[in-house]
């Protein structure tokens, strides 16, 4: 059979089985249609039905979680852990608590993550998990008892060889401190069954800094192509996250100018851009006092608050989406590109719309994908648990100097296997290819299991 009739019924195939799963579809029809020349070149994978085998979780495990607020009152939220793929080693990924969350949305992230892990080179497997339970407006005490909960059924299923999750949105130090605490009390076992622990009980350093970093260590990589640079580069960033203010942290320290960001609520403008002293700021407001970015706008008066609005209509060199899936639209994309805009490195998870990537395609401009370009956080888990292993702490100096060498590689692997499979520049093509290929290869050895 030929590779284009093969995958056209594969498509189909797949989309009939998944029907209302939108985004889990969109992330395999990307991946997927990456594929053609790899499948020309080695029917062995179409053969082995290795296409059908990788998009079928290997477990998703969903489960009732009840809790009280501080007033006594009961609540049901709905747990999931998506186990994607072990071809590489024990399921690893994030914990995402968000009302959004659905068995779609963590297959989806699921999926890309198995990818993501592969192009580290560390030996991760894919899953990923989390509730659609929202950790804004909800005391410490609240927050805890829900996180008690969660791994009270969630303990059965992970381990230090078999599962290690980690944070994601709204998951951070303070959610994994208390889902390791029930965990070490449940298990009786003090291992490295999460990441994104707090150093002073078995983090690694830079952990909480990773993603951020290793996007910028990324960016750099791609204006160098271009005989580029980022000094001096006008950069705007989504999210004010963990992942959005380390971005802005390292692009500001590289010498780039940020001058937008946001959050749930609105957008900042600062024409000025960020330094050390507003970052210090946001990381204040951000992580400690959980409030809204509005209130950058109150203490740096040139700074501008946009109520409800996204940064990308902000002329910029650089374009950053740190915030969360499809969150870049055709139309965003077409207004960065009408500004100037020549570089767009993802740092959430698939957040541009395949409008988007299609516009930023047609431009010729440098465009990466989440899985390659946000990779640097699981890299950091991975070393996390490196360390655990040992038994020793390594220093942010030497945890760094592996980011930065593994982002390096990453960046090398896209555009060897895009060039390689006649793609050439093309970094969504080469993370896909090469991600894919080190799992497809693993399962084959494997056998069918
Ligand atoms: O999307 C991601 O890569 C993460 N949320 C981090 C996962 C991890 O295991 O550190």
């Amino acid at each position: 059979m030929n590779t284009q009739t093969y995958l056209n019924d594969f498509l189909t195939q797949t989309h009939q089985k998944n029907a209302s799963q939108k985004v889990f579809l969109q992330a395999v029809e990307e991946v997927v249609r990456s594929l053609v020349p790899v499948l020309d070149q080695n029917p062995v994978y179409m053969k082995e039905k290795i296409l059908e085998r990788i998009v079928e979780p290997e477990r998703i495990i969903s489960f009732r979680v009840p809790w009280r607020d501080d007033k006594g009152e009961i609540h049901v939220n709905r747990g999931f852990r998506v186990q994607f793929n072990s071809a590489l080693g024990p399921y690893k990924g994030g914990i995402r608590f968000h009302s959004s969350v659905t068995a779609d949305s963590l297959k989806f992230l699921a999926f890309e993550q198995t990818f993501k892990n592969s192009l580290t080179t560390l030996p991760l497997g894919g899953g990923k998990g989390g509730s659609d339970f929202d950790t804004r407006g909800k005391s410490d005490t609240e927050v805890m008892r829900f996180c008690h909960a969660f791994i009270d059924e969630l303990y059965h299923h992970i381990g230090y060889h078999t599962d290690i999750p980690a944070g994601d949105l709204g998951c951070g130090a303070r959610e994994i401190g208390y889902m390791f605490g029930q965990y070490k009390k449940l298990t009786n076992d003090f291992t490295g069954a999460f990441t994104g622990k707090k150093p002073n009980w078995g983090g690694s350093l830079l952990r909480p800094q990773a993603t951020g970093y290793g996007i910028s260590y990324f960016a750099q990589n791609m204006l160098a192509t271009r005989g580029d640079e980022l000094n001096g580069k006008i950069c705007v960033v989504s999210g004010a996250g963990n992942v959005g203010i380390h971005t802005m942290e390292k692009l500001s320290e590289l010498g780039a100018k940020v001058v937008g960001f946001m959050d749930y609520d609105g957008s900042i403008y600062d024409k000025d851009g960020v330094n050390a002293e507003k970052i210090a700021f946001l990381k204040d407001l951000v992580f400690k006092r959980r409030g809204s970015v509005q209130e950058y706008a109150k203490k740096f008066k040139k700074a501008q608050f946009r109520p409800g609005k996204k940064t990308w209509d902000i002329p910029c060199d650089c374009a950053f989406p740190t915030a969360c899936e499809n969150e870049l639209n055709g139309e965003d994309a077409k207004m960065l590109l009408k500004n100037g805009c020549k570089c767009v490195c993802e740092g959430a998870n698939m957040p541009s719309t395949p409008e988007a990537v299609e516009a930023f395609k047609e431009a010729g401009i440098l465009y990466s994908p989440g899985k390659a370009s946000n990779a640097g956080g699981v890299a950091v888990s991975g070393l996390e648990m490196t360390q655990n292993s040992m038994r020793i702490y390594w220093t942010a100096q030497e945890v760094d100097a592996y980011l930065k060498r593994i982002m390096n590689n990453i960046h090398t692997s896209c555009l060897t296997y895009a060039e390689q499979f006649a793609q050439k520049g093309d970094y969504v093509a080469g993370a896909n290819i090469a991600g894919f290929l080190k799992v497809a290869d693993s399962m084959i050895d494997q056998g069918l299991v």
